[in-house]
């Protein structure tokens, strides 16, 4: 290959991935009333740096070949810091492995830019194989703390076995999003943590933690609902009783598994909760979002619960890696009421939906709850109707 050729394609390049990070996104208005969509996802595979997938060297790469392919953007922690709209995501490389990348935003629907360097994050004397999923919890302590999956191969697994392993809660902490310091893995009672979140205030003068307990790494067994559990300290996270508050429940969108989504957000009203629900299909799992509403005292209590998803997987977003998925661990409540709701769909993209505490609020109070039948369906539907008919009469 010529110098030129190098040159030409690195500027080519440079310029596709600059098009691609500046591009404006676009509101989709939505029928719905609750939130509303962009058109673009704000990270793909592609937003990666180009100095990250290439050696930009020629000497050493005359080819210009790719030489760390990026193969994923997804499950991302999310923050206001220094008045930028902050993620850290689940980057996946092409080896499968995931690891931490913070980009950045102004407008946080638009023009995200990851920092040079992804997150060095520091290692417990036990090595993680695989991290994903940080979930970014500004804490009245002081810290902002990243609680994420650490994932380690099953030490009691055969030979042969080389899918079994052991999800836990990683936990690291920082004051400025650059320098993290690595704290014990949680430690509860259950053989699996996924999923596990920091309540942002102290509760009866503890740190309170939403877990995700599982039987099984694949298999929720008799867990897989949401769970709740309070520990002394940080240093030593241990907790020792730890109460499931939202299980699975059969014939729901979470009959399969049950899982928080970011630290809930303070209003007058109750804690607003972003979770997501998984129900199995003929065509494999279908993990959705959905709402609900704890109780500003009692944060194991939950006082509403629309029924149904907030926001499930259409048209593209059906399809990636794990086709059929939406997941959240990420959302921004700004000073003037408005949220970001960062979500990615099918383990592939992440994306951007906004709405406001407000229009949540509304949402939580006047949606009716699942009442786990047909029959009580139609009877929300018929009331409605009902109401309705009589008011355009009138
Ligand atoms: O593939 C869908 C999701 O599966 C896991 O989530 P959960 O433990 O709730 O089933 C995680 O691997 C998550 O990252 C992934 O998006």
């Amino acid at each position: 290959m010529t110098e030129k050729t190098f040159k030409d394609r690195l500027n080519h390049l440079s310029k596709e991935h600059n098009q691609l990070i500046t591009r404006i996104n676009e509101k989709v208005e939505s029928d719905n009333g609750i939130y509303c969509r962009y058109k673009f996802p704000i990270l793909t595979a592609q937003h990666a740096p180009v100095f990250w997938r290439y050696d930009l060297n020629e000497k050493t790469n005359p080819y210009l070949q790719e030489r760390f392919g990026i193969n994923a953007v997804f499950n991302a922690g999310a923050i206001k810091f220094n008045d930028k709209y902050i993620v850290i995501a689940r980057v996946e490389g092409s080896d499968r492995k995931s690891f931490f990348a913070c980009a950045e935003s102004d407008n946080g629907i638009d023009n995200f830019r990851f920092w040079d360097y992804p997150i060095i994050l520091p290692e417990t004397d036990e090595p993680d194989t695989n991290v994903y999923d940080i979930r970014l919890i500004q804490h009245e302590d002081g810290w902002i703390y990243g609680l994420f999956c650490t994932e380690r191969r099953d030490p009691s697994a055969s030979i042969g076995d080389q899918t079994s392993a052991i999800a836990q809660c990683g936990i690291i902490r920082t004051k400025d999003l650059k320098n993290w310091e690595r704290l014990p893995d949680l430690q509860t009672q259950s053989p699996q943590q996924r999923n596990v979140v920091l309540h942002p205030e102290f509760y009866k003068g503890k740190y309170a933690f939403y877990t995700r307990p599982q039987d099984g790494f694949i298999e929720a067994g008799n867990s897989g609902g949401i769970g709740f559990g309070l520990c002394n300290s940080m240093s030593n996270p241990i907790i020792e009783n730890e109460v499931i508050i939202q299980n699975k429940k059969y014939h729901t969108i979470y009959e399969a598994k049950n899982g928080l989504g970011p630290a809930p957000i303070k209003t007058k009203e109750g804690w607003l909760h972003l979770a997501h629900g998984v129900r199995n299909t003929a065509a494999g799992l279908r993990y959705v979002l959905y709402i609900f509403m704890t109780d500003l005292k009692d944060l194991t209590k939950i006082i509403y619960q629309p029924g149904g998803y907030f926001i499930a997987p259409q048209c593209n977003e059906r399809i990636g890696d794990v086709s059929n998925v939406v997941f959240s661990n990420g959302w921004i409540h700004d000073e003037n009421g408005n949220i970001f709701i960062y979500y990615a769909s099918s383990d592939t993209r992440l994306h951007v939906a906004t709405t406001s505490v407000n229009k949540l609020i509304d949402y939580v109070k006047n949606t009716a709850p699942d009442g786990y039948r047909s029959a009580t369906s139609v009877q929300t539907l018929t009331q409605l109707i009902t109401n309705n008919l009589a008011n355009n009469n009138n």
